[in-house]
Protein backbone atom coordinates (compact mmCIF):
# COMPACT_ATOMS: atom_id res chain seq x y z
CA UNK A 1 0.00 0.00 0.00
CA UNK A 2 1.07 3.61 -0.90
CA UNK A 3 0.65 6.54 0.83
CA UNK A 4 -1.46 10.37 -0.54
CA UNK A 5 0.77 12.80 -0.49
CA UNK A 6 0.32 16.43 -0.74
CA UNK A 7 3.42 18.85 -1.53
CA UNK A 8 3.65 22.12 0.21
CA UNK A 9 6.48 24.82 -1.11
CA UNK A 10 7.41 27.43 1.04
CA UNK A 11 9.09 30.32 -1.64
CA UNK A 12 10.73 31.94 1.17
CA UNK A 13 13.37 28.80 2.11
CA UNK A 14 12.84 26.88 -0.99
CA UNK A 15 11.90 23.90 1.42
CA UNK A 16 9.61 21.60 0.94
CA UNK A 17 7.12 20.09 3.26
CA UNK A 18 4.65 17.02 2.77
CA UNK A 19 0.85 15.74 4.38
CA UNK A 20 1.31 12.04 4.39
CA UNK A 21 -2.03 10.04 4.79
CA UNK A 22 -2.70 6.84 5.03
CA UNK A 23 -6.18 6.21 2.73
CA UNK A 24 -7.84 3.12 4.69
CA UNK A 25 -7.46 4.58 8.42
CA UNK A 26 -7.03 8.91 7.50
CA UNK A 27 -4.04 8.88 9.89
CA UNK A 28 -1.43 11.35 8.77
CA UNK A 29 2.28 12.55 8.83
CA UNK A 30 3.42 16.06 8.10
CA UNK A 31 6.99 15.84 7.18
CA UNK A 32 9.46 18.76 7.85
CA UNK A 33 6.90 21.65 8.37
CA UNK A 34 8.16 25.34 8.32
CA UNK A 35 7.87 28.00 10.91
CA UNK A 36 7.52 31.18 8.46
CA UNK A 37 10.38 33.53 10.15
CA UNK A 38 11.24 36.89 8.63
CA UNK A 39 15.11 38.09 9.99
CA UNK A 40 14.42 41.43 9.39
CA UNK A 41 12.35 42.11 12.12
CA UNK A 42 12.46 39.05 14.10
CA UNK A 43 8.80 38.01 13.71
CA UNK A 44 7.50 34.40 13.12
CA UNK A 45 4.08 33.53 11.65
CA UNK A 46 2.36 30.04 11.14
CA UNK A 47 0.92 30.75 8.06
CA UNK A 48 2.38 27.85 6.01
CA UNK A 49 2.10 25.28 9.00
CA UNK A 50 -1.56 26.58 9.04
CA UNK A 51 -2.46 25.93 4.83
CA UNK A 52 -0.99 22.27 6.11
CA UNK A 53 -3.59 21.64 8.99
CA UNK A 54 -6.39 23.17 6.37
CA UNK A 55 -5.13 20.11 4.13
CA UNK A 56 -5.34 17.80 6.92
CA UNK A 57 -8.75 19.27 7.88
CA UNK A 58 -10.42 19.06 4.43
CA UNK A 59 -9.27 15.86 3.97
CA UNK A 60 -10.50 14.69 7.39
CA UNK A 61 -7.04 13.72 8.16
CA UNK A 62 -5.63 13.23 11.93
CA UNK A 63 -2.04 13.79 12.63
CA UNK A 64 -0.24 11.24 14.48
CA UNK A 65 3.37 12.41 13.58
CA UNK A 66 5.56 15.16 12.75
CA UNK A 67 8.72 14.13 10.77
CA UNK A 68 11.40 15.69 11.15
CA UNK A 69 14.21 14.49 8.00
CA UNK A 70 17.06 16.64 9.91
CA UNK A 71 17.40 19.86 12.19
CA UNK A 72 17.72 22.00 9.22
CA UNK A 73 19.97 25.21 8.83
CA UNK A 74 17.69 27.14 6.68
CA UNK A 75 14.65 27.36 8.32
CA UNK A 76 12.92 26.75 11.77
CA UNK A 77 10.44 24.21 12.37
CA UNK A 78 6.63 24.32 12.67
CA UNK A 79 6.50 21.38 15.18
CA UNK A 80 5.62 22.68 18.25
CA UNK A 81 2.50 25.02 16.58
CA UNK A 82 1.22 21.53 14.57
CA UNK A 83 1.75 19.34 17.99
CA UNK A 84 -0.07 22.01 19.74
CA UNK A 85 -2.66 21.68 17.03
CA UNK A 86 -2.86 18.23 16.65
CA UNK A 87 -1.30 16.35 19.62
CA UNK A 88 1.26 14.85 17.40
CA UNK A 89 4.46 13.08 18.59
CA UNK A 90 7.72 14.86 16.88
CA UNK A 91 10.12 12.52 15.72
CA UNK A 92 13.98 12.85 14.25
CA UNK A 93 16.94 10.34 14.01
CA UNK A 94 18.61 9.42 17.26
CA UNK A 95 21.98 11.23 16.19
CA UNK A 96 20.10 14.34 17.03
CA UNK A 97 22.18 14.05 20.31
CA UNK A 98 24.96 14.38 18.91
CA UNK A 99 23.88 18.06 17.00
CA UNK A 100 22.54 19.30 19.87
CA UNK A 101 26.07 18.62 21.93
CA UNK A 102 27.86 19.85 18.35
CA UNK A 103 25.89 23.15 18.38
CA UNK A 104 25.00 23.75 22.07
CA UNK A 105 28.51 25.53 22.55
CA UNK A 106 27.28 27.97 19.81
CA UNK A 107 24.21 28.98 21.23
CA UNK A 108 25.92 28.22 24.99
CA UNK A 109 22.11 26.52 25.36
CA UNK A 110 22.58 25.47 28.53
CA UNK A 111 19.21 23.88 28.53
CA UNK A 112 19.19 21.50 26.05
CA UNK A 113 20.74 18.16 27.97
CA UNK A 114 22.18 16.52 24.43
CA UNK A 115 20.27 13.46 25.37
CA UNK A 116 17.51 13.98 22.52
CA UNK A 117 15.01 15.78 24.33
CA UNK A 118 12.82 17.60 23.95
CA UNK A 119 11.63 15.58 20.67
CA UNK A 120 9.36 12.94 21.63
CA UNK A 121 10.16 10.54 19.61
CA UNK A 122 14.46 9.43 18.59
CA UNK A 123 14.36 6.83 15.76
CA UNK A 124 17.23 4.17 15.01
CA UNK A 125 18.35 3.09 11.12
CA UNK A 126 16.11 0.32 10.07
CA UNK A 127 13.45 1.09 12.75
CA UNK A 128 9.80 0.84 11.60
CA UNK A 129 6.67 2.20 13.41
CA UNK A 130 3.17 2.98 12.24
CA UNK A 131 1.15 5.60 10.09
CA UNK A 132 -2.29 3.82 10.38
CA UNK A 133 -1.74 0.41 8.88
CA UNK A 134 1.34 1.78 6.34
CA UNK A 135 4.67 1.45 7.62
CA UNK A 136 7.54 3.88 7.86
CA UNK A 137 11.01 2.61 7.74
CA UNK A 138 13.52 4.77 8.76
CA UNK A 139 17.44 4.63 7.24
CA UNK A 140 19.80 6.77 8.60
CA UNK A 141 21.29 9.09 5.73
CA UNK A 142 24.05 10.98 7.38
CA UNK A 143 26.53 13.37 5.96
CA UNK A 144 24.66 16.47 5.05
CA UNK A 145 24.14 16.53 8.97
CA UNK A 146 24.93 13.77 11.34
CA UNK A 147 21.54 12.89 12.43
CA UNK A 148 20.03 13.06 8.58
CA UNK A 149 17.03 10.36 8.28
CA UNK A 150 15.06 9.79 4.79
CA UNK A 151 11.60 8.28 5.97
CA UNK A 152 10.08 5.29 3.29
CA UNK A 153 6.38 4.29 2.84
CA UNK A 154 5.72 1.65 0.82
CA UNK A 155 7.68 2.99 -2.98
CA UNK A 156 7.99 6.60 -2.05
CA UNK A 157 11.29 7.93 0.48
CA UNK A 158 11.17 11.04 1.76
CA UNK A 159 15.24 11.72 1.33
CA UNK A 160 15.30 15.00 3.50
CA UNK A 161 18.78 16.79 2.05
CA UNK A 162 20.96 14.19 0.56
CA UNK A 163 19.82 14.35 -2.97
CA UNK A 164 18.44 17.18 -5.08
CA UNK A 165 16.21 16.87 -8.18
CA UNK A 166 19.24 15.03 -10.84
CA UNK A 167 19.94 18.47 -12.59
CA UNK A 168 21.09 20.33 -9.30
CA UNK A 169 22.68 17.92 -7.37
CA UNK A 170 23.29 16.87 -3.97
CA UNK A 171 22.76 18.74 0.00
CA UNK A 172 26.15 20.38 0.73
CA UNK A 173 28.23 18.48 3.26
CA UNK A 174 30.04 21.33 5.15
CA UNK A 175 28.31 22.29 8.24
CA UNK A 176 29.68 20.89 11.96
CA UNK A 177 28.95 17.27 11.94
CA UNK A 178 28.38 17.21 7.92
CA UNK A 179 30.96 14.97 5.77
CA UNK A 180 31.38 14.56 2.25
CA UNK A 181 32.23 10.60 2.31
CA UNK A 182 29.11 9.53 4.59
CA UNK A 183 27.01 11.58 2.04
CA UNK A 184 27.97 9.69 -0.64
CA UNK A 185 27.75 6.48 1.20
CA UNK A 186 23.72 6.99 2.50
CA UNK A 187 23.05 8.48 -0.92
CA UNK A 188 24.46 5.14 -2.57
CA UNK A 189 22.26 3.34 0.03
CA UNK A 190 19.12 5.08 -1.21
CA UNK A 191 19.99 4.65 -5.12
CA UNK A 192 20.29 0.77 -4.22
CA UNK A 193 16.42 0.96 -3.54
CA UNK A 194 14.28 -0.53 -6.42
CA UNK A 195 14.68 1.94 -9.47
CA UNK A 196 11.11 2.82 -9.49
CA UNK A 197 11.10 3.81 -6.07
CA UNK A 198 9.86 7.62 -5.68
CA UNK A 199 12.54 10.09 -4.24
CA UNK A 200 10.84 13.23 -2.58
CA UNK A 201 13.29 15.86 -2.20
CA UNK A 202 13.26 18.52 1.16
CA UNK A 203 14.68 21.73 -0.90
CA UNK A 204 14.26 22.76 -4.77
CA UNK A 205 16.78 25.84 -5.98
CA UNK A 206 15.71 25.37 -9.55
CA UNK A 207 19.04 24.24 -11.78
CA UNK A 208 20.65 26.79 -14.18
CA UNK A 209 17.81 26.56 -17.15
CA UNK A 210 14.84 25.25 -14.91
CA UNK A 211 11.61 27.77 -14.90
CA UNK A 212 9.11 25.52 -12.12
CA UNK A 213 10.13 24.13 -8.85
CA UNK A 214 10.08 20.62 -8.54
CA UNK A 215 10.48 17.94 -5.73
CA UNK A 216 9.67 14.35 -6.83
CA UNK A 217 11.89 12.16 -8.90
CA UNK A 218 12.56 8.29 -9.19
CA UNK A 219 16.07 6.33 -8.10
CA UNK A 220 16.11 5.38 -12.06
CA UNK A 221 16.35 9.03 -12.62
CA UNK A 222 18.94 9.87 -10.02
CA UNK A 223 21.13 6.63 -11.10
CA UNK A 224 21.27 8.05 -14.98
CA UNK A 225 21.27 11.46 -14.52
CA UNK A 226 22.51 13.16 -11.31
CA UNK A 227 25.00 15.77 -12.42
CA UNK A 228 26.75 14.91 -8.75
CA UNK A 229 26.76 11.34 -8.23
CA UNK A 230 24.86 9.52 -11.20
CA UNK A 231 26.63 5.80 -11.53
CA UNK A 232 30.20 6.06 -11.87
CA UNK A 233 30.91 8.55 -10.28
CA UNK A 234 33.39 7.44 -7.67
CA UNK A 235 33.40 8.30 -3.78
CA UNK A 236 37.20 10.06 -4.46
CA UNK A 237 35.20 12.35 -7.27
CA UNK A 238 32.29 12.94 -5.37
CA UNK A 239 34.35 13.70 -2.12
CA UNK A 240 36.20 16.28 -4.35
CA UNK A 241 33.49 18.02 -6.12
CA UNK A 242 31.42 18.59 -3.13
CA UNK A 243 34.64 20.11 -1.20
CA UNK A 244 35.26 22.60 -3.94
CA UNK A 245 31.81 23.37 -3.89
CA UNK A 246 31.07 23.73 -0.43
CA UNK A 247 34.36 26.50 -0.64
CA UNK A 248 31.80 28.61 -2.51
CA UNK A 249 28.68 28.57 -0.45
CA UNK A 250 27.60 31.01 2.17
CA UNK A 251 26.19 30.00 5.25
CA UNK A 252 21.93 29.80 5.11
CA UNK A 253 20.43 33.43 5.81
CA UNK A 254 18.93 31.44 8.66
CA UNK A 255 21.52 29.34 9.93
CA UNK A 256 21.85 30.48 13.46
CA UNK A 257 17.82 31.58 14.09
CA UNK A 258 17.13 27.93 12.81
CA UNK A 259 19.49 25.56 14.69
CA UNK A 260 19.11 27.06 17.91
CA UNK A 261 15.09 26.31 17.92
CA UNK A 262 15.10 23.20 15.78
CA UNK A 263 17.59 21.59 18.12
CA UNK A 264 15.09 22.20 20.67
CA UNK A 265 12.64 20.36 18.55
CA UNK A 266 11.08 23.90 17.71
CA UNK A 267 10.70 24.84 20.71
CA UNK A 268 12.23 29.01 21.02
CA UNK A 269 15.22 29.37 24.20
CA UNK A 270 13.74 29.71 27.21
CA UNK A 271 12.63 33.56 27.90
CA UNK A 272 16.09 35.92 29.27
CA UNK A 273 15.86 37.74 32.52
CA UNK A 274 13.47 40.06 31.50
CA UNK A 275 10.83 37.37 30.76
CA UNK A 276 11.49 38.01 27.06
CA UNK A 277 12.46 35.27 24.08
CA UNK A 278 15.45 36.55 22.34
CA UNK A 279 17.31 34.35 19.55
CA UNK A 280 21.12 34.09 20.26
CA UNK A 281 23.55 35.25 17.89
CA UNK A 282 27.66 34.37 18.86
CA UNK A 283 29.91 37.07 16.90
CA UNK A 284 32.57 35.09 14.81
CA UNK A 285 31.67 31.65 15.29
CA UNK A 286 30.53 29.99 12.62
N1 LIG B 1 20.77 30.36 -0.07
C1 LIG B 1 20.14 29.41 0.81
C2 LIG B 1 21.09 28.24 0.98
C3 LIG B 1 20.51 27.16 1.78
C4 LIG B 1 21.46 25.95 1.90
O1 LIG B 1 22.68 26.06 2.14
N2 LIG B 1 20.85 24.77 1.73
C5 LIG B 1 21.49 23.52 1.98
C6 LIG B 1 20.46 22.55 2.55
S1 LIG B 1 19.97 23.07 4.18
C7 LIG B 1 22.15 22.93 0.75
O2 LIG B 1 22.49 21.76 0.75
N3 LIG B 1 22.35 23.71 -0.30
C8 LIG B 1 23.00 23.23 -1.47
C9 LIG B 1 23.37 24.34 -2.40
O3 LIG B 1 23.03 25.50 -2.08
O4 LIG B 1 23.95 24.04 -3.44
C10 LIG B 1 19.85 30.10 2.16
O5 LIG B 1 20.51 31.09 2.49
O6 LIG B 1 18.95 29.62 2.86
FE1 LIG C 1 19.32 21.00 5.47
Amino acid sequence: MNPDIQAFFDEATFTISYLVSDPATRRAAIVDPVLDYDPRSGRTSTASAARILAAAAQNGLSVDWILETHAHADHLSAAVFLKGKTGAKVVIGEHIRDVQRVFRPVFNATDVAGDGTPFDVLLKDGEAFALGELTVEVMHTPGHTPACVSYRIGDNVFVGDTLFMPDYGTARADFPGGDAATLYRSIRKLLALPPQTTLWMCHDYLAPGRKDYAWKTTVAAERSGNVHIHDGVSEDAFVTMRRTRDKTLAMPVLILPSVQVNIRAGHMPPPDGDGNVYLKIQVDRL
